[in-house]
Formats: structure tokens, sequence, C-alpha cells
């Protein structure tokens, strides 16, 4: 690459305009109510193998029916601009934080569904399979045969013999989704498939969940054509209902439910947090920057102040995942929410 050529912004694809920036400072949309769930799910239909994958998610429940089941949401959602989808709004989410969370949590003993975006980060594989860390760099050619590095022996048998044990006591299930529409109706309808757990079910929200879609009665059936000339493009997006009420009122009733809140401006991370907790009435909210996610963020409960986790600069240089800090503090909360709920386990 030529030196002389500067390097674009990081992360900043476009200098935007202010006037059309989304304004993170309003206050938050209004939580859906019954009828905006009729709305939604009565006009956005559900994906063709929801129901196979539904009755997938009965069995594991009822195979851990005595256990703790955590659903972990993970990764980004799509937003297709066409129904022969060649086109889609997306975001930066790779799943690394679902991803990492699903092992700790499979280390102090949770079953875990894994809802992600098909092709994201999992559980495990994730050490070896992203871009910085291709699989064929931990390998090597030894007479003739692949081999893996001597060095990296040691961790990899450690992450392989997790990996196996997770599979081997059928306590990990991985179920995937692409688009918005397909997460909202996966988590409404594994929600429900968790009510037999009452308290011992865990929702723990991480996947980055678009704000605005583009409803089925206003999709176009194929690919948008550009017309001779170039003509722009303006797209008229619907706000995505906040079902995150519906969710801990109607869906999940007894479980425990924690959210995340994504923010990029430190000055409101708290504020916004806490505006969360109060609007949906869940267990946590959990806030973090998008620019120090992987070394901190805040635990915002009701009637306590925030609790901070943070790596410190010599955790971070050994290559701790704070969520191997975040989940013990999970474990702990969950244990006394069964006990207030009067069960056991
Ligand atoms: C998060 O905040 C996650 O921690 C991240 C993880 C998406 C930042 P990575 O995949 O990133 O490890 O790179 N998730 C929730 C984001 C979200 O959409 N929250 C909504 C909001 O902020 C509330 S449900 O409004």
């Amino acid at each position: 690459m030529d030196s002389h050529i500067p390097s674009p912004p990081t992360r900043r694809l476009s200098t935007g305009e202010r006037e059309n920036a989304i304004d993170r400072t309003i206050p938050l949309f209004p939580p859906a109510v019954e009828i905006d769930e009729h709305n939604y799910f009565d006009n956005n239909d559900p994906p063709e193998y929801l129901e196979s994958m539904i009755s997938g998610a009965q069995e594991f429940v009822k195979f851990h029916k005595n256990n703790r089941v955590v659903l972990v949401t993970s990764g980004g959602t799509t937003v297709p601009l066409e129904n022969q989808t060649v086109r889609f709004i997306d975001n930066f989410s790779a799943g690394t934080r679902g991803a990492t969370s699903a092992e700790y949590f499979l280390e102090h003993g949770y079953a875990v569904i894994f809802l992600h975006r098909q092709f994201s980060l999992l559980p495990y594989s994730r050490h070896y399979s992203h871009s910085t860390n291709c699989f064929l760099d931990f390998m090597e050619e030894k007479n003739g045969k692949v081999v893996v590095d001597p060095k990296y022996q040691e961790e990899m048998l450690s992450v392989l013999r997790q990996y196996q044990t997770a599979k081997e006591k059928n306590l990990l299930l991985l179920l995937p989704f692409t688009t918005i529409n397909q997460y909202l109706h996966t988590l409404r309808a594994l929600s429900v498939t968790l009510q037999p757990l009452k308290s011992r079910a865990l929702f723990y929200l991480a996947a980055a969940v678009s704000d605005f879609f583009v409803p089925l009665h206003r999709i176009p059936e194929h690919k948008i054509q550009s017309k001779a000339g170039g003509s722009k493009l303006l797209m008229n997006l619907d706000p995505v209902p906040k079902f995150l009420h519906r969710l801990v009122e109607k869906w999940a009733p007894g479980a425990m439910i924690i959210s995340f809140k994504l923010e990029t401006d430190s000055s409101i991370l708290l504020s916004k947090s806490r505006q969360a907790l109060e609007r949906y009435s869940h267990q946590l909210v959990i806030g973090n920057l998008l620019q120090t996610r992987k070394t901190e963020v805040v635990f915002v409960e009701p009637d306590t102040p925030a609790y901070w986790i943070r790596l410190t600069p010599a955790q971070e240089a050994a290559g701790i995942d704070i969520e191997s800090l975040i989940i013990p503090a999970i474990v702990k909360r969950h244990t006394v929410w069964i006990k207030e709920s009067g069960s056991s386990v």
C-alpha cells in the first residue's frame, strides 16, 4: 500500500450531516404494547423454518428441565431492502460478546441456547475463525501431514475439550437468524418455550438489534433498479417496536432478563441505561460504549448505584476476556433471583 495515501478514519463511513443524524439524546421510543405486538407479528410473516427450530428448542428445554438455561442472543440483525434480497442494512457486531459469554455460561454449568446471526462468531470456534485468527495460522505441515503447531497445542486442546464436553452433554443449542424479522419471531417463540423453567431461565440479550426496518407490505419483491443518469435512493424505514417490555411481562414472566445498551457518547451511557431499565422493568441493563466495550461495562440495576466492571491494564495485556468477569457477577445475581422466586438450583 502507498504509505502517502492517508488511511481512512476508522468506523466513520460517511461524514454525514448533523441535522440528518439520529439524535441519541432524545428519549427512547415508547415500549410496544399488545396492539403493537399484533400489528407486527400479524403483518410480518414468521420464517418458514420456525416451527421445526422451536420443536428442537422444546426438546432441549425438556432435557434441561431441572437446570439453569440461558438464552444468549448474539451478532447484528440485517434489514433487507428487497424481498429477493440483494441489498440490506447491517451493523458492526461480529458476535464477540455473545460467543465469549456463552463459553463462560457453559463453564458455570448453564445450558446455553445461542441465538446468533448466521456466520457470526460461535462459542469455541471463535478462537480460530476470525480473519485475524485464521485457523490455517495454527497449523503446520509435518511429514506430509497437517498438524497443530506445537506452540498452540495446549490452548487448542483445552478449547477442543470444552467444545466436545458441551456437545456430548447436549449443553449448547445453536440457532441462527439473519434478518431482524427472523430474530424477533424466534425470540418470541423461544421465550414461550423457556416458560416452564420459570426463574431458572436467563435472558442475555447481547445481539445488536436494528432500530429501523422496512415492513413486509412496503418491501419491493425484486432488486431495486437504478435509473440511467442516476437517481437518489430514498429510504423510508419504520421504527422496530421495542418488545422488551412484552418479553418481561408476557413472553417470559418469571425469567431473569438482562439487556445491553450500546452508546458511542460516554456522557449519555448511564442515563440511557437507567432509562431502559425503568422503561422495561427488567433486572439488569449492561451499558457499554462501542469504543471500550471489550475493556469496560457498567451494570445498571434497580435501587442500586451503577457498578463498573473494568479490566486492569495487566488483565488487558494478558488477553483476559471481560466476559470472564461479567458472567460470574451475573450468575451471583441469578442465584439470588432464583432463591427469591422460591425455586431451587
Ligand atoms: C451490545 O451492546 C453488545 O455488547 C455489543 C457487542 C453489540 C456492543 P460485539 O458483537 O459487540 O462483541 O462486537 N449489544 C446490545 C446492543 C443493542 O442493540 N442494544 C439496544 C440499544 O442499545 C437495546 S436492546 O438500544
